[in-house]
Order: C-alpha cells, then sequence, then structure tokens
C-alpha cells in the first residue's frame, strides 16, 4: 500500500498524544520518502479553506487520529493520493483508502486508538507509541477494558514502568496543544522518532516546563472565586490556554454543583463555552448544533465553541436549561 506513495507527502495528525504516537509510527515507517506533517488549526476539526489550499499540492495525503468532513477529505483526493487511519465514528469515505475498523463495525474495545491500529496496520510488535495513544485516549478508563488493560500491564512489567508513568508521559505530550503551540505539537512526533524510552519523555525539560506554566494558570484562575448564578456555579475566564475542560471538571468536582465556563481567549472570534450538568445533557448539545454552533459532549458534558456575539444568548439558553425551566 504505502509502496505506491510517490513524489511530496503530507501528513495531518490530531495534536493530541494518540494524534502524536500514530504520526511518529507512520513517518518511521515512511522514513525514505518525502513527507512533511502539520495538525490542524488548534481546536479545528475539520481544514480551512487556506489550510486545504495549501494542502492541495501534496501527492499524496496521510491522515491519522482526525475524522476530518467528508467534503475536505475529497477535496484533497483531487490531487493526492489519500490515506486515513482512524477510529473515531463517522462514514467511510469511499474513493480513498480508509482504515478505521469501528466504522466498519469491528468492537471498538478491541481498536482503542489510532497508535494501536496504525501499528497493527504496519505489523509492529507492541510498543510505547502504541500504548501512549491508548492511555492518552481513555486515561484510567482502559483498566475497564480486560484485554487492554491486560496488555498494557505486561507491558508495563517489562520495561520497567507503571501506569502512572504512563499517565504522566500523555499529560506532559499533552502540553503543547494545551498551551496553544501548534509549532511543537508539529515537532512532537519528530522528539518521538529520536527517543529510546519513556524517561526522556518523563525528564523532557520544555513539557515539563509546559506543565507547570499549564499548573499555576489553572491554579490561578481557581485561585479567583466564582459567581454563583442561582445555584450554578458560573465563572468567566479569559487564557489562551485549552484548559477550559479542566477548570470546569475541577469547578464541578469541588461544589457538587451544575458549573458553567465560558472562556473569551482562546479564539480571536469566538467563545469557549463549557457546561458539566447534574442531568442528562443531550437536549442542550442538541439545541446548540440546531443554532449551527460546533458543539458536542457526552452524557452530562457540553463543550460548544460560539461566535462571540452569540455567546450572552447561549448562556441563557443553557441557564434557563439549567435551572429546569427548559428542556431536559
Ligand atoms: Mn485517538
Amino acid at each position: 500500500m504505502f509502496e505506491e506513495l510517490n513524489g511530496n507527502g503530507l501528513l495531518i495528525h490530531h495534536w493530541d498524544t494518540d494524534g502524536l504516537c500514530s504520526a511518529k509510527l507512520i513517518l518511521e515507517h515512511l522514513k525514505d520518502k518525502k513527507i512533511i506533517n502539520v495538525t490542524p488549526t488548534l481546536g479545528n476539526y475539520y481544514l480551512t479553506e487556506e489550510e486545504l489550499n495549501k494542502y492541495s499540492k501534496y501527492d499524496f495525503v496521510i491522515i491519522s487520529d482526525m475524522s476530518l468532513p467528508e467534503e475536505n477529505v475529497l477535496c484533497l483526493a483531487e490531487n493526492a493520493k489519500v490515506m486515513i487511519f482512524d477510529h473515531h465514528l463517522g462514514k467511510i469515505i469511499k474513493d480513498v483508502f480508509h482504515h478505521n475498523p469501528i466504522i466498519k463495525g469491528e468492537n471498538p474495545d478491541l481498536f482503542p486508538s489510532a497508535s494501536w491500529i496504525v501499528n497493527e496496520f504496519l505489523g509492529n510488535d507492541i510498543n510505547l507509541f502504541a500504548v501512549l495513544g491508548i492511555v492518552g485516549d481513555h486515561e484510567q478508563k482502559i483498566k475497564n477494558n480486560k484485554f487492554f488493560s491486560k496488555k498494557i500491564d505486561d507491558f508495563c512489567k517489562e520495561n520497567n514502568l507503571t501506569f502512572e508513568d504512563l499517565h504522566k508521559m500523555v499529560y506532559l505530550l499533552d502540553t503543547n496543544y494545551k498551551i496553544g503551540d501548534k509549532e511543537s505539537v508539529e515537532q512532537a512526533p519528530h522528539l518521538l522518532l529520536k527517543i529510546q524510552n519513556g524517561e526522556e519523555i518523563l525528564n523532557n525539560e520544555k513539557l515539563n516546563k509546559n506543565l507547570n506554566n499549564l499548573n499555576s494558570e489553572i491554579n490561578k484562575i481557581l485561585g479567583i472565586p466564582a459567581e454563583k448564578i442561582d445555584d450554578i456555579v458560573f465563572k468567566k475566564i479569559d487564557t489562551s490556554y485549552n484548559i477550559i475542560s479542566t477548570i470546569t471538571r475541577r469547578l464541578a468536582w469541588d461544589s457538587g454543583k451544575n458549573t458553567l465556563v465560558i472562556n473569551t481567549g482562546f479564539f480571536d472570534d469566538k467563545d469557549q463555552i463549557y457546561m458539566r450538568s447534574k442531568k442528562d445533557a443531550t437536549s442542550i448539545i442538541k439545541r446548540g448544533k440546531e443554532l449551527g454552533f460546533k458543539c458536542g459532549g457526552k452524557k452530562e458534558v457540553l463543550g460548544a465553541i460560539v461566535p462571540k456575539d452569540k455567546t450572552n444568548m447561549f448562556i441563557e439558553e443553557i441557564i434557563l436549561f439549567l435551572e429546569n425551566k427548559k428542556g431536559g
């Protein structure tokens, strides 16, 4: 499959640990080809017009750990051979090589990360990078996956590591995107190509510095008392760091209450909104999508990216939802 790839190549990967590790494995396998790697604008699960233009000059494009919109993929495929390695839900994109066992109906528990899927596809033995992608995407919850908790356990024993070591490596690797440093995200797969073992991630000076910066920003924000609207914990923050989910989780867990956080500092033209509710959030997530916002979440969590002039309107709707006056 890879033998057919000729000319100039581009690898587009997710910015998180799984994206970095799957990118590392692909770059390693294709070390004799001409290929550069990029990540989309941090926070975007699609390519902008500008990115699409720039990325349309390549002969082949590999996408890993990202479910880009079909129209983006087809646009790239006009000029290039496209290969996708992914494990997100979505639909099969015909006309390109789309390796995603999950959308082909396989058991998601057996394909927990893009790094694992890529590693298997390449026929590699289990290794640190295949495992780190899994720990990155699932954290402690992977311990409930019988098959993989044993695999990871065995891997740790053989390599004299603990699960906590792996978790710390994930935290460190994820600092690059959390502080909004796209360039370092794109350098990270090359850093991973150079290292011999996990110690080198744990002891990496720059990543540790990032982690300290992140923690002090989080603690600074948490040190400012939150407002209260009726029984809702409400906080407005203005940070360039992508830490709104962490802040919301900490406020919600500490208070045990419905929590709503707005960050005005991550995007120039949009705000981040994050909510943790004590009831099912499906209806308010649906409402956000109806309003045309980039919006997602799970049972009790809503994350949305909203144009600045729509923020107040949507916050009011969320407050009504939390106060039980609407929906839910
Ligand atoms: Mn992933």
